[in-house]
């Protein structure tokens, strides 16, 4: 076990990295600002700055009540009091029972008899385990506000709301909150290596492995509560093998001890092969009786150690790993012989639909579907299919993905994509609410209008007990965890919407900015419309009218040119398809025909250019340069326009940034800003390098862009 202060050593770095001076640390501390690193994440609770709103906070709170002592009613009372001295700079007793006005009691009908008599038991148990109410009431005589919970998570979750309102400055009076999750397994899903590094990761090494239990861990475990994760898949679905030896489950039960008391289950993701590479079994087939055996025996030894182990997540035929079809099996069987392994425990299998086999359809996107839709009712009950938003792989905009509303009889997981492999990584500030918003509420008009993706993962559309919704993580053992201050807002918006797919993108910012950079009304106002134009912003320069994939093989850097010699489907011409006739990827009837892979009405309005929305234009149609759309411009006057007003966008979020200054502690400005002007550069370059690419073929003019 290595301890560490991440704190110090952190904030040092940091400051050699901006420049940082005892100048502008005077500075800051003169308006009133304290240094800060971003480890606090929008758990910072600050202090309240006018006197009379923090007294009118603290008659709410004059003792806290928490009961019964076990490890999750200590880090409930922990929180309270570290929030609230915090916030209102008091410290707020922990008692045992109200003795005047103004308690905060929190607690179980069955382990707290102060609950226990308020009456509550049966609505209480109809909010379920995890879900609260947080009511000003009468107990003993006293006014109090009381937290109570069917279940010790529920608790847990409603502490945090509670601190949250004071953190977003809501009254305390009169409350009659009552919440649940609309999702029972709300996920991370992280794709840190065994050796530490992160797939895909832009935040620095793995938190945990190769062997690190710290107080970073307990501060993660915190932050995943306060917005309500439940579960942490904790190695890459690119799965070494030796992830599931004994060694490393031993390491795997360490992680999970110390989740444990926040809520958070841990899983594995598991390697198709570790039958035979880990039990020297001659084959993996998933019909072979040795096979499941072993399974059953490695899930038997996971739950001695880990009696509350999640479950696995499975990447299987893709990209290289090894599954059922290596031995003609199809991915049920793969699937089925991992569920019944964990089936007597409680577990379950999340198995990746992110396949895109060659052999099934020239083009990538229809693969998932083809080879999915088929198997909708042979997977166990314990068996949810994780599909990512888009039928692709997590670019800036998809449609939603074909599998959501196709496979009634099998729970669907959704897989967002937290870590911005392909927006920007660390260095671009992208806020992905609005983008997984547009997924969460597309109508696949599966059941009729009105079927919306959220309602196919709550499952409410098809009468689905099991939901969830799995994000892939963006932590590392960075200081401020996500490399960009303003990507621990993607974490933060994930868990909200995990909990409440209803949600709006602009109500999460608002939370999430008042709790991380403070409560001025300029503030507020710059920030979130930094964040709400982000993501458009990126679009336009990375992702003109739905034109996809436009990289090389870091998913950053603007490269049309790419052509993969391994694959065709991991260069960008293979997506473009520019030349002298047009461009674009035809997925019509007359093309791919990915179109029918969607429900009507969808399938005909995106067969049609003249029906598509310009967004997703080129994602669906091959178009001459000089098409004419709905503005009357030709499509690569439009294309031009959106390279340019990409780059004026970014420019424009750092604009808004700079007003900024001094209004917020200047060590997250400076390192904020920083990013923002390369994000500038960048987004320039996007621009110049694409139009001169496409221009050789449009043969139109771009020069006003290229002048620039
Ligand atoms: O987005 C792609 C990534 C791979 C990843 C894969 C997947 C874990 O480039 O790094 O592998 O998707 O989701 O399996």
């Amino acid at each position: 076990m290595t301890l560490v202060n991440p704190l110090n050593t952190t904030l040092r770095t940091r400051c050699r990295l901006v420049g940082c001076s005892t100048l502008i640390a005077a500075m800051a501390l003169a308006v009133g600002l304290r240094a800060e690193t971003g480890y606090d994440l929008w758990l910072r609770y600050a202090r309240l700055m006018d006197p009379i709103q923090r007294a009118s906070y603290r008659q709410s709170a004059i003792a806290i009540v928490v009961q019964p002592r076990s490890p999750t009613s200590e880090v409930i009372a922990a929180e309270l009091a570290r929030g609230l001295r915090g916030l209102l700079g008091v410290d707020v007793p922990r008692a045992v029972r109200p003795r005047s006005d103004g308690t905060v009691i929190v607690g179980t009908p069955s382990t707290s008899p102060l609950v226990a008599a308020l009456g509550w038991t049966d609505a209480l148990v109809r909010l379920g385990d995890e879900g609260y109410v947080i009511r000003s009431t009468s107990v003993g005589g006293h006014a109090a506000t009381v937290i109570a919970s069917a279940g010790e998570a529920g608790a847990l979750y409603g502490a945090f709301h509670f601190l949250r309102l004071i953190q977003t400055r809501r009254p305390l009076a009169r409350l009659d909150i009552a919440e649940r999750p609309r999702l029972e397994r709300r996920l991370l899903n992280h794709w840190d290596n065994l050796d530490g590094s992160i797939e895909r990761g832009y935040a620095g090494r793995s938190l945990w492995w190769p062997d690190r239990v710290d107080q970073r861990l307990r501060d993660y475990a915190r932050a995943n509560a306060s917005i309500g994760i439940n579960g942490a898949s904790i190695n890459s679905v690119n799965a070494n093998p030796q992830s599931l030896t004994t060694p490393l489950l031993e390491k795997a039960a360490g992680i999970a001890g110390v989740l444990r008391p926040y809520g958070i289950r841990v899983y594995l993701a598991a390697n198709f092969a570790a039958p035979k590479m880990l039990g020297s079994l001659p084959t993996d087939d998933p019909l072979d009786p040795a096979v499941a055996r072993w399974w059953r025996a490695k899930a038997d030894e996971i739950y001695r150690l880990v009696p509350d182990f999640g479950g696995f997540v499975v990447k299987a035929n893709s990209e290289g790993q090894p599954g059922p079809q290596d031995y003609g099996r199809t991915h049920a069987d793969g699937a089925n012989v991992l569920a019944d392994a964990v089936a007597p425990h409680g577990g379950i299998v999340l198995w990746r639909a992110f396949v895109y086999d060659e052999a099934v359809d020239p083009d990538r996107v229809k693969r998932a579907y083809a080879e999915f839709v088929p198997l909708d009712g042979r997977f166990r009950e314990n068996v949810f299919a994780q599909v990512k938003n888009g039928p692709l792989d997590f670019q800036p905009r998809e449609p939603f993905h074909p599998l959501f509303g196709a496979m009634p009889r099998t729970p669907l997981m959704a897989e967002l994509q937290i870590t911005q492999e392909y927006l920007g990584q660390a260095n671009h500030l992208v806020y992905l609410a609005p983008m997984w918003k547009e997924v969460l509420d597309a109508d696949t008009y599966a059941q009729g209008p009105g079927s919306l993706v959220a309602k196919v993962i709550d499952g409410s559309l098809d009468g689905q007990r099991r939901t969830g919704i799995a994000g892939v993580a963006n932590t590392g053992r960075d200081v401020n965890w996500s490399g960009h201050d303003f990507a621990q807002a993607n974490w933060y918006a994930f868990g909200r919407l995990a909990w409440d797919p209803g949600l709006s993108a602009g109500a999460i910012a608002d939370e999430w900015i008042r709790m991380t950079w403070g409560d001025a009304p300029d503030v507020v106002a710059t920030i979130r419309s930094i964040m709400l134009d982000s993501r458009e912003a990126f679009v336009h320069y990375t992702m003109p009218l739905g034109l996809h994939h436009v990289i090389g093989g870091d998913h950053y850097a603007p490269m049309p040119e790419n052509t993969d010699p391994r694959r065709a489907d991991w260069s960008a011409t293979y997506y473009h398809r520019a030349d002298a006739s047009g461009i674009g990827y035809d997925r019509t009837r007359r093309g791919s025909g990915a179109v029918d892979q969607y429900r009507l009405p969808l399938r005909e309005l995106w067969n049609d250019p003249a029906t598509t929305p310009d967004d997703l234009l080129l994602w669906f149609h091959r178009l001459p340069w000089d098409y004419r759309m709905k503005s009357g411009r030709t499509l690569w006057d439009e294309l031009v326009r959106s390279y340019r007003r990409g780059a004026d966008e970014a420019k424009g979020l750092e604009t808004r940034w700079r007003t900024l200054h001094g209004k917020v502690d200047e060590e997250r400005y400076q390192a904020v800003l920083a990013r923002l002007r390369r994000q500038t550069e960048d987004a320039a370059a996007w621009r110049d390098k694409c139009l001169r690419y496409f221009q050789a073929f449009s043969k139109g003019s771009a020069s006003d862009a290229l002048s620039r």
